[in-house]
């Protein structure tokens, strides 16, 4: 007789299982799914660790953190009065806005109650028997469930620092992706910042105004444009409310899940003159956002192109940063631009310009120790009262693994994806049945906007549960051969660009001993869209199911 947990005792339980579906991670995602499979009456419940709602805007509360998509396009799109009743303060939302926003969602649509907070799923099994997920959590016992959905985002699990000396440090530590909730004052400290990506670049600025010094430890520079926020106006908020039905649906078929104000163009960079091209750079950089690097149509694919834009960044970078070392340390030279994701920032090359700003060069000599009073690096021995880890995350599968998820026969998803992530479309992979990853590795994800991608496959899982329900079916999976394609295509979208030449999160460069290969899926949230309606157009071709009765059998 199996032990029932105690989180479960709060909720009514079915005969058959506890739930029919268990999600786990209340964030964009997790809310979202809830807020549909309610809706669809099917009996969930969502897990979640943290103490609220808000995923990855949960816990990466470190100053400056914003988004850095629209936020007339970094929202849901499902309710048509949320939309037109919410109110952006900016162009880009700032990480409490965004937390408001979901803990507005998560009220206005009474998602709470099927929320269970504090508690963290640590395994997940299949279980032939039963036919259902056997699922434990770190408060004892266990919970079955029908169907099991991992909605916990793709950059979730954050990288620990691995510094010899780390526990001798006498000072405070922070990471940008677990900042404590409350409001750390740096007023009058010597800082430390270690890492220079997104997160270091938001950062930075606004922690140089607040503290008496800071040291930034680049390893690599990353490419940022700016983001050139600025408040929202009645006159573009009102521009997107009137068309947001029409808008959302192009963003639904763009390449990138997001639309933009200037028009991508279509040609090549090497096809107009440098004058021209100069120009064309000069606007975009002027305008600020990602649409840089859609300036011309083969930046991310061919490498002459890509040097076009790469320069005009360091020739803007230098133009900015007064000290010349401290500007050509700054400006990248190892990698194509873009091919890491492109930061947006706000006065980060000219925060080197201040007095109480250094920048270190560790990219040849990695820091060697942490001291009880600061570290040591590249000979030298540096004090600080705080250290702030901008070092970044385990991105993609970290948070699966981080779960002991076993499907058929007992194999661990780790063990199966051991050479990198074996999925059909991002969503399911074969030997675990009834299990989705929403926004998982393989389909657009982290190369999109990630509402639109998030929507997208809440919606194909719940249309997916009430096809099965329809047609009376009790397990769904990829077949093997369709996975394999699917993993095929992946890599060959991704080896058509520039993206495999970097050392990126994406490509699971950033984590020793993690296979070398791009995870998100590149061909275009349009693409990938169409590609998936056509899939269930024709039986949810690639899936194989099981009737409530016996047999396994193809869709088709
Ligand atoms: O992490 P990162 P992040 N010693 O991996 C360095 C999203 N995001 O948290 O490049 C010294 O990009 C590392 O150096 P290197 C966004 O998708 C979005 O900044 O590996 N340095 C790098 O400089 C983003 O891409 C938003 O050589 C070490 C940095 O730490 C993703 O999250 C905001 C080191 C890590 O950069 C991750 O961003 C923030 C070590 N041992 C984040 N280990 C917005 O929407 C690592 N580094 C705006």
């Amino acid at each position: 007789m199996r032990e029932v947990l105690k989180v479960s005792e709060r909720v009514s339980l079915g005969s058959d299982f506890d739930y029919e579906v268990i999600v786990i991670g209340a964030g964009i995602a997790g809310l979202y799914q809830l807020y549909r499979l309610r809706e669809s009456g099917v009996r969930t419940r969502v897990f979640e660790s943290g103490t609220g709602v808000g995923g990855t805007w949960y816990w990466n509360r470190y100053p400056g953190a914003r988004c850095d998509v629209e936020s007339m396009q970094y929202s849901y799109s499902f309710d048509q009065t949320l939309q037109q009743d919410w109110h952006w303060a900016e162009k880009y939302a700032t990480q409490p806005e965004i937390l408001g926003y979901l803990n507005h969602v998560t009220d206005r649509f009474d998602l709470r109650k099927n929320i269970e907070f504090d508690t963290e799923i640590t395994s997940a099994h299949f279980d032939e028997g039963s036919r259902c997920w056997d699922i434990k959590t770190n408060v004892g016992g266990h919970l079955l469930a029908q169907f099991f959905i991992m909605a916990t985002g793709c950059i979730s699990t954050p990288q620990t620092p691995k510094i010899e000396g780390f526990s001798a440090y006498q000072g405070k530590t922070y990471h940008t992706g677990t900042w404590p909730h409350e409001k750390v004052d740096f007023t009058g400290q010597r800082i430390a910042v270690i890492g220079t990506g997104s997160s270091g670049i938001q950062s930075i600025p606004v922690l140089a105004k607040e503290a008496d010094h800071v040291t930034v430890f680049q390893r690599t520079p990353h490419w940022s444009v700016p983001a050139r926020n600025v408040p929202m106006t009645d006159e573009y908020e009102k521009e997107w409310k009137e068309d947001y039905a029409v808008r959302r649906e192009k963003m639904r078929y763009s390449v990138s899940g997001s639309l933009k104000k200037l028009k991508s163009l279509d040609v090549p960079a090497l096809s107009v003159s440098v004058d021209e091209r100069e120009e064309i750079f000069r606007e975009r950089w002027e305008a600020g956002g990602m649409i840089y690097l859609r300036s011309f149509s083969d930046l991310l694919t061919k490498q002459e192109a890509n040097d076009t834009a790469a320069e005009y960044v360091r020739e803007r970078i230098r133009g900015i940063v007064k000290d010349p070392e401290t500007a050509e340390l700054l400006a990248p030279k190892t990698y194509p631009i873009g091919t890491k994701r492109l930061c947006l920032d706000t006065n980060y090359y000219e925060t080197f310009n201040r007095d109480n700003v250094e920048l270190v060069d560790i990219s040849s000599q990695p820091i060697r120790q942490m001291t009880p009073t600061g570290l040591r690096a590249n000979g030298r021995n540096f004090e600080f009262d705080s250290v702030v880890f901008a070092i970044g995350f385990d991105a993609m599968t970290g948070t699966l693994f981080n779960v002991d998820i076993r499907g058929r026969k007992g194999r661990m998803l780790k063990e199966k994806w051991h050479a990198g992530p074996r999925t059909y479309l991002g969503l399911m992979s074969a030997d675990f049945p009834n299990m989705f990853m929403i926004t998982g590795p393989g389909s657009p994800s982290v190369k999109s906007n990630m509402l639109t991608s998030i929507e997208q496959h809440v919606e194909f899982v719940v249309d997916g549960l009430m096809y099965m329900r329809d047609n009376c079916l009790e397990l769904i999976e990829p077949e093997l051969k369709a996975e394999d394609e699917w993993v095929d295509h992946v890599q060959e979208a991704a080896n058509a660009t520039l993206f495999p030449r970097a050392n990126s999160w994406y490509m699971g460069a950033n984590i020793p001993g993690k296979p070398r290969l791009f995870m998100p899926y590149i061909g275009g949230v349009g693409r990938y869209r169409k590609i998936c309606e056509e899939i269930v157009e024709n039986g949810y071709r690639g899936f194989k199911v099981q009737a409530k009765t016996s047999g396994a059998a193809a869709a088709e």
